[in-house]
């Protein structure tokens, strides 16, 4: 597999505000599990600008940043954790291309195809490598460091 091992291997995955809006929630978390993903963990997160723009950065000299900022912004997202062999792979398969318009030609069965509407609105996020998934899994879910640490806070 891609990550140099048949261990399991996790991704993050997000349902996108129009995918929660939608109501597709539990037909993708359907199709996550039938895939043969285990979601081991999993939290829905209104984002704000300084969030979005952070979880984004690699794109913040693009022209259509803003447009991505205000579209994750517009609503609340479902943030997942997804296991499985080879994970990044197998779930970027399992949504299909960025442009949902296009996804229903050339994708039909894609999540993308389901609940996406176009180049930007194409409800769901897939960390695109293992580096990537292991830096936005840790950008969601800080993992407490020792039990002593536990309801303590970093702003003392
Ligand atoms: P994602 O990171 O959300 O899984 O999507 P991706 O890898 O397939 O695509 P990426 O190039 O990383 O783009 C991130 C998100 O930005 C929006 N986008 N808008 N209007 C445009 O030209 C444009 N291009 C990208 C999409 O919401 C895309 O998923
Ligand atoms: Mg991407």
């Amino acid at each position: 597999s891609s990550n140099g091992s048949d261990e399991e291997e996790r991704t993050l995955g997000i349902i996108k505000p129009d995918g929660i809006s939608g109501n597709y929630t539990e037909r993708i978390k359907q199709v996550i599990l039938e895939s043969g993903f285990e979601i081991s963990k999993e939290m829905v997160i209104q984002l704000d600008e300084e969030n979005a723009a952070n979880f984004y950065a690699e794109h913040s000299s693009k022209s259509f940043f803003t447009n991505l900022i205000r579209y994750m912004t517009s609503g609340p997202v479902l943030v997942m954790v997804l296991e499985k062999e080879d994970a990044v792979a197998r779930w970027r398969d399992l949504i299909g291309p960025t442009d949902a318009g296009k996804a229903k030609i050339t994708h039909p069965h894609s999540i993308r195809a389901m609940c996406g509407v176009d180049l930007e609105k194409n409800c769901v996020h897939g960390s695109d490598s293992h580096q990537s998934a292991e830096r936005e899994i840790a950008f969601f879910f800080k993992e407490a460091p020792s039990e002593d640490a536990v309801g303590k806070h970093d702003e003392l």
